[in-house]
């Protein structure tokens, strides 16, 4: 029998331009930990949270993932027009409450997100390089405008955001696209490819306790961090929006670049409503005709659950333990402080 061999796969290069933000951080781990996927640079912008939060973010994840020797840089502090609107009611005053962050461990590109994206880009082949923005559109609009070049140049860009039958910031508009509308305009006209891994695809994406059962039993650190991350994720979207179990939102555009058939998408025309006094941030997607044969953009409608989360705990269990986390998982520090968990352990003195 001839040897069974894995035929070659080209990784598919990405940057992750983001806000984390805790389905942010899952979308990093993913990221890194897919053998699919060559994670080339990240990038960071206002969102949910301010950008020196999110960036330092950004940081605490990576060393608890273990990503190193790639880029990462902050972008822009807030919105092209707008004021900044944050969302600490989900992901809290830190933009990563729940566990606790370690210092970062290494420092960031001194250029600014804007750059290292068109520097990126303009660095690899044409038709080489997705983008996968999981915050506001703002960095992205930007390097758009100031090197028009990428948008010939970048494979496609796959975002998550908005929503064609659904919102969350408001009864139409969904958090990344409301934010910073103007942004999301440039982006979705700009000429390139524009796949929208929106809320009627990430509300599928859901962290059951079944899912956080399979994350736990990877029994590593970083898995352990993901899972305190789902806890809280989970209350606040439980408090502020009812659900039941948190939609992980941001993998979602992740998994689909490393397989496509992960999510089923339908090519559309969608326009960003930049003016409406109820509809600000909605993304108009015109369903009355099939779309015509110069459309760039589609529509992400139905997830494969059962895949979807067997790619994020495989990437877990590739990811292993990583060295130098400076990380304790809660339920190792709660035994000093929590005195709930003063019979797992260590009494508190008080
Ligand atoms: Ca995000």
């Amino acid at each position: 029998m001839a040897e069974d061999r894995v035929p070659a796969r080209v990784p598919k290069k990405i940057i992750l331009d983001c806000d984390p933000g805790h389905d942010d951080a899952v979308a990093m781990l993913l990221a890194h930990g897919n053998p699919d996927i060559d994670l080339l640079a990240v990038t960071t912008v206002v969102g949910n949270q301010t950008l020196p939060k999110v960036t330092r973010n950004a940081l605490a994840v990576a060393r608890i993932a273990g990503i190193t020797g790639i880029p990462f840089a902050a972008g822009s502090p807030r919105p092209l027009l707008r004021e900044i609107e944050v969302a600490e009611d989900i992901h809290g005053e830190s933009g990563l409450d729940g566990p606790m962050l370690p210092e970062p461990s290494f420092d960031l590109d001194e250029r600014h997100a804007v750059d290292l994206i068109i520097d990126t880009v303009m660095a690899h082949e044409p038709g080489t390089v997705t983008l996968v923005p999981t915050a506001g559109l703002t960095n992205i609009a930007l390097a758009a405008r100031k090197e028009p070049r990428i948008v010939e140049r970048v494979k496609e860009v796959v975002l998550m955001g908005g929503g064609v039958h659904v919102g969350n910031w408001s009864p139409v508009a969904e958090f990344n696209i409301v934010i910073d509308p103007e942004a999301a305009d440039i982006v979705f006209s700009a000429g390139w490819d524009v796949v929208m891994v929106g809320l009627d695809l990430t509300h599928q994406a859901l962290a059951t306790p079944e899912v956080a059962a399979r994350i736990a039993a990877v029994g590593t650190g970083p898995a352990a961090f993901v899972g305190e991350l789902l806890d809280f994720f989970g209350r606040t979207y439980q408090d502020a929006q009812g659900f039941d179990a948190p939609p992980v939102h941001d993998p979602c555009a992740v998994a689909y670049v490393i397989d496509p058939t992960v999510v089923r998408t339908v090519q559309v025309p969608i326009t960003i409503e930049t003016k409406g006094e109820h509809t600000l941030g909605m993304t108009v997607a015109d369903f009355r005709a099939p779309a015509p044969a110069d459309c760039r953009t589609s529509a992400a409608m139905e997830l494969d659950h059962g895949r979807f989360w067997d790619l994020v705990v495989d990437a877990l269990e590739r990811i292993g333990e990583t060295p130098d986390t400076g990380w304790t998982p809660r339920a190792a520090a709660a035994t000093l402080t929590d005195p709930e968990n003063a019979d797992t352990a260590v009494t508190p003195e008080h």
